[in-house]
């Protein structure tokens, strides 16, 4: 029987033999996040962003039911083209995906999963899913939490959507022993918002001093993951309101159109796009772009650790 294997490129698996910085990417936010060409060219300046940064970049999708860290500009361009042909993979899905050799895009969790596999423990991303509104009723509650808990990969975000229920979401990672880091901020941020009312469990002023939390972390042998939550800049950053105002709307028409599950989250990101007009996608570019760069300085002093 073959072990699990993640096929990566040259430069990712040179990097990981010699100890440089990684930092692994994830693939739903190209195919599912945002619109093509968007995408294409956000996948492509993050990963310039992370290099720039002293990183090399791995993008994580599944192609042919291959698990992969690394891929081509045609690669991604395809992922980025397909968009909502690809299947949205989480934890759940990969076995179905892997089996019957076909493509998927990788969420948090499984991004997590197979950067853990390939021996990489830096991740940015734009937001995590969470603990849904509702989620008393529904138990709609993001298979990336329970990621969180137990696979031992740092994902630098920019908080969680208020889409999701913020305040249960931090909950559920206290219960599962997932430590919530702010980058110069005690606020956790909200994704296009600076402020979401709650606090993280620790302002830390550095990439260096990160790494260090890090280490300590998984030198214990405590497992799982750390969310490091950095805003996005103030710059680009909606008003709290504003955005407020937008997902509730949204999430009055997900529930009378009974939308459930995994289409959830896809359909509220679209929802909230279409009623900010647009200046919501130059936001979501800007803060991932901010996240990569967090990752590889996050990266860089890890790798000298
Ligand atoms: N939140 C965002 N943008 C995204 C996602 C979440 O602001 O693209 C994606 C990520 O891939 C995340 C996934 O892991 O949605 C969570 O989906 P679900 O809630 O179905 O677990
Ligand atoms: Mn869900």
């Amino acid at each position: 029987m073959k072990s699990l294997n993640v096929q990566m490129t040259n430069e990712v698996a040179e990097a990981l033999k010699s100890g440089k910085p990684v930092v692994a990417l994830e693939s739903t936010i190209i195919s599912h996040g945002m619109p093509y060409p968007q995408n294409y060219e956000m996948a492509l300046a993050v990963e310039e962003q992370v290099r720039s940064h002293g990183a090399v970049p791995a993008t994580i999708a599944i192609i042919d039911g291959v698990l992969r860290a690394g891929l081509s500009k045609s690669e991604i361009e395809s992922f980025a083209k397909k968009g909502m042909q690809i299947t949205k993979v989480s934890r759940r899905d990969i076995p179905m995906i892997v089996a019957a050799k076909k493509d998927g895009a990788t969420t948090v969790a499984s991004t997590m999963i197979i950067a853990e596999l390939a021996g990489i423990r830096i991740f940015a991303t734009g937001g995590i899913g969470g603990v849904h509104r509702g989620a008393e009723q529904t138990m709609d509650i993001s298979a990336d939490l329970e990621e969180l808990a137990q696979t031992n990969v740092a994902v630098i975000c920019a908080g969680a959507k208020s889409i999701l229920d913020i305040g249960l979401t931090l909950e559920y990672l206290e219960t599962k022993g997932v430590p919530v880091l702010g980058y110069q901020t005690s606020e956790l941020p909200a994704f296009y918002t600076r402020e979401s009312g709650f606090k993280v469990d620790a302002n830390v002023e550095t990439a260096e001093s990160i790494a260090e939390i890090l280490q300590a972390k998984w030198n214990l042998g405590l497992k799982g993951g750390v969310v490091i939550a950095n805003p996005v800049p103030k710059e680009y950053s909606l008003d709290f309101k504003e955005m407020e105002k937008v997902i509730s709307n949204a999430l009055a028409e997900m529930n009378e159109k009974g939308i459930k599950g995994k289409d959830s989250t896809p359909f509220l990101l679209g929802k909230v796009k279409e009623l900010t007009a647009g200046k919501s996608l130059e936001t979501n570019i800007q803060l991932v772009l901010n996240n990569a760069k967090l990752a590889a300085q996050i990266a860089v002093a890890y790798a000298a650790k």
